[in-house]
């Protein structure tokens, strides 16, 4: 593969994906993200894997889509290309991903961390929209999950102007699950999937799942998902040995099965 490296035994149970144009901050070119979503369904189907890290570099997890790539294009050349196939795809994967973000997490870069289901950043992470400076919106995510994890009126805000927030600011305001310091990010973000990992697969998919669907439906509809979930988790061995090894006061042997 051209722009992304992949070692899916980086930890017992654990895959890293790391994005690869660091001369383009990351940019994601769309062979980039086709790349990335052709990875994904890969190491969705590998049972050694349980958990997956994405992450970049020191410097950047990604600046955003190919500015360069998309600044002659026209509506229909965007609805053909038709990018959003392979976004929706990714948002399918089954198995967690935790982002390891450092440096710059700025439009499509921000709303693919957005799309892992945790974030661990280091100090020097910058998230960001700045696609208004561009003259354009995000397309990704930016305006529907951002405001979900932040809130409307710093939502707004970094939408309308482009201000970038520190990690720190993105911990307090509930975007990221942890900073660190900037040797420590993808280290964190490995124990962190590793942690996952030590679950039974099978309820962690489960349990991705419902907490997905609680920012597509109404409570109702999202506590019979769960509950429906919750009822297939006893149909699984893991259930079995996870109670069985709590009983016997022993570590579970989970088997994803
Ligand atoms: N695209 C292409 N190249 C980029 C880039 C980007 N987004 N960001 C940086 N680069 C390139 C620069 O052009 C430069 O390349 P050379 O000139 O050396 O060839 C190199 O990376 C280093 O960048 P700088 O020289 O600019 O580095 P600085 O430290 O001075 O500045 C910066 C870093 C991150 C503040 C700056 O590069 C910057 O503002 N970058 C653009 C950030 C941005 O506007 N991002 C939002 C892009 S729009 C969609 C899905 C997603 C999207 C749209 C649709 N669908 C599913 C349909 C997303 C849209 C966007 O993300």
């Amino acid at each position: 593969m051209e722009y992304i490296k992949v070692n899916s035994q980086v930890e017992k149970h654990v895959a890293l994906i790391e994005l690869n144009r660091p001369k383009a901050l990351n940019a994601l070119k769309i062979e980039l993200m086709t790349e990335l979503k052709e990875t994904l369904i890969q190491l969705d189907e590998d049972d050694s894997v349980r958990a997956i890290v994405l992450t970049g570099n020191a410097r950047a997890f990604a600046a955003g889509a190919d500015i360069k790539q998309m600044a002659g294009k026209g509506a229909i050349d965007m609805f053909n290309i038709d990018q959003f196939s392979t976004w929706d795809r990714i948002k399918k994967t089954k198995k967690p991903i935790i982002a390891a973000v450092s440096g710059f997490a700025l439009g499509g870069g921000c709303e693919l961390a957005m799309l892992c289901d945790m974030i661990v950043a280091s100090e020097t992470a910058k998230f960001g929209q700045p696609e208004i400076k561009i003259g354009v919106i995000p397309g990704a995510g930016g305006t529907q999950r951002l405001t979900r994890a932040v809130g409307k009126v710093r939502a707004m805000e970094m939408v309308l102007t482009g201000r970038f927030i520190s990690a720190e600011e993105a911990f307090q305001a509930g975007l990221i699950n942890k900073v660190v310091p900037v040797e420590l990010y993808l280290k964190e973000a490995i124990k962190l999937a590793q942690k996952v990992a030590e679950m039974s697969p099978i309820a962690i998919k489960l349990a991705k799942e419902a907490v997905l669907q609680a920012f597509n439906t109404s409570l109702d509809d999202g506590l019979l998902l769960e509950r429906k979930n919750f009822y297939l988790a006893f149909a699984s061995q893991d259930q079995k040995e996870g109670m069985n090894a709590f009983v016997e006061k022993r570590k579970p042997n989970f088997i994803g099965k």
